[in-house]
């Protein structure tokens, strides 16, 4: 049901050859563009009209305001499994842990005497959460959005969710429950690229926000596409992957457990395993077809792991499984190998590491502290996951005193000259009476 790539024997291709040798879904928001931008626009101009035309549209549900109302928010809250409750509180304490050191102190630096550069750290006033809907229910992708916005000190936060059928045309009660544990009472009931024109232009009941993030489908990355600049998003999150870096001491019922639940989101989801040893290669192989047949989602899954995004990489060492998994830049990626801490420091491009047998990428879907939104695609060699400086800026302060300004002034003005701006070097010379000094 996997395939097999096998990268043994010759020298492995450098960087990009390597990760065309690697496998990978198509996720062409190129193509979703065209048919999301009337969307937007539509929203654009007829806001909660045309909210409420593409909830009946899209998610065959007649509402009458996009707004969920307060008192939904507190029935939900109070209907919760108190399990559930539980497991979410669980997750939302260690999320809390985490994101809370990750709070940036503005730092003041003095350049030279009289002259400071502050970077001063100021979160984004309003932010847009998206919390997709889809083939599961996520609210461990509220837990995931709110906490590091809320640690990062946003006043607004927002967050939006597909309207439900079954629901009355409210977002899923869990989703709900989450975001009134969480304290968020702005919560609306749209999902897909209208959701995301809902927070970038604003409705007669929506603010627009400032910062749109959280996954979502193609059109999703399609509408953050096409309206970034007037917002700030995220990433253009794809569909989601796990890649397990493993070798001869690795325990195959596991790294096929693993594999199988992040192949479980999607039939578009990615599971692959980069090992050196042909004797796991086959056990986890074997282990794939029965916890397959045994699970729930089982054609999904089948879909997932038997798709070209899915394959069993075959590698001659742990030296070269790390240039194939930096070359692939999973989402997630577990290290389980012999002295797997030791690995995983080696490792250069991945959205999140996951150490040795008992850190499943599951653990870090709901309860690691760890943040859930992540990386994709391959973006992890450029991007980060959600974190609280995805909810900051950072601003430089300049303050310099004449004396400061005087000593710097004529390489000001050299440099302005070599650019040909003079008005920038008369800035400086107008507040020296035209005659610029010539410094120490
Ligand atoms: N693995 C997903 C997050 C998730 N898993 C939510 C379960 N629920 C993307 O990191
Ligand atoms: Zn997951």
């Amino acid at each position: 049901m996997i395939s097999r790539i096998d990268l043994r024997g010759d020298a492995l291709p450098e960087g990009g050859a390597l990760r065309d040798l690697l496998p990978r879904a198509e996720f062409d928001v190129e193509a979703a563009l065209e048919k999301v931008r009337p969307i937007c626009e539509d929203v654009r101009h007829r806001g909660t009209a045309a909210l409420i035309e593409y909830a009946h549209r899209f998610d065959g549900v007649a509402i009458e305001r996009v707004r969920v109302p307060a008192e939904a928010l507190e029935r939900a809250l109070a209907e919760l499994d108190p399990a559930v409750r539980a497991a979410l509180e669980e997750s939302i304490r260690r999320a809390r842990i985490v994101h809370r050191e990750q709070r940036r102190t503005d730092v003041a630096t003095k350049v030279v005497p009289g002259g400071t550069v502050t970077e001063r750290w100021v979160p984004v006033e309003r932010v847009g959460l998206y919390v997709p809907g889809g083939l599961a229910v996520y609210p461990s992708s509220v837990v995931m959005n709110v906490v590091p916005a809320q640690e990062a000190g946003v006043d607004g936060v927002a967050v939006t969710s597909p309207p439900q059928a079954e629901f009355g045309g409210l977002p899923h009660p869990t989703i709900l429950a989450a975001c009134a544990l969480l304290g968020v009472d702005e919560v609306y009931a749209a999902g897909g690229a209208q959701a995301i024109a809902m927070f970038a232009y604003g409705t007669e009941e929506c603010r627009p926000v400032n910062l749109v993030t959280g996954p979502g489908n193609i059109y999703v990355a399609a509408a953050k596409r096409l309206l970034k600049g007037r917002i700030g998003i995220d990433a253009e999150a794809g569909p989601t992957e796990i890649a397990v870096l493993a070798d001869a001491t690795a325990d195959a019922a596991h790294v096929a457990a693993d594999l199988i639940s992040q192949a479980e989101h999607d039939t578009l989801a990615a599971a692959v395993l980069v090992t050196d040893s042909a004797e796991l290669a086959a056990a986890v192989e074997t282990e794939l077809k029965t916890q397959v047949a045994a699970t729930k989602h089982t054609e999904r899954i089948s879909t997932a792991l038997g798709g070209q995004q899915s394959a069993i990489v075959l590698v001659d060492g742990v030296d070269e499984g790390l240039k194939v998994v930096d070359a692939y830049g999973a989402e997630h990626l577990e290290i389980q190998t012999a002295d797997a801490a030791a690995v995983a420091a080696r490792v250069r491009n991945a959205g999140a590491i996951f150490v040795g047998p008992y850190a499943p990428v599951s653990l870090g879907d709901y309860c690691a502290g760890s943040n859930h939104v992540l990386p994709t695609g391959g973006c992890a060699c450029h991007s980060s996951g959600l974190s609280v400086q995805s909810f900051l800026r950072g601003i430089h302060v300049v303050d310099y005193s004449r004396d400061a300004l005087a000593e710097v002034a004529h390489h000001v003005v050299t440099l302005a000259e070599a650019e040909d701006l003079p008005a920038h070097g008369a800035a400086l010379k107008a507040r020296f009476d035209w005659k610029i000094p010539q410094g120490k």
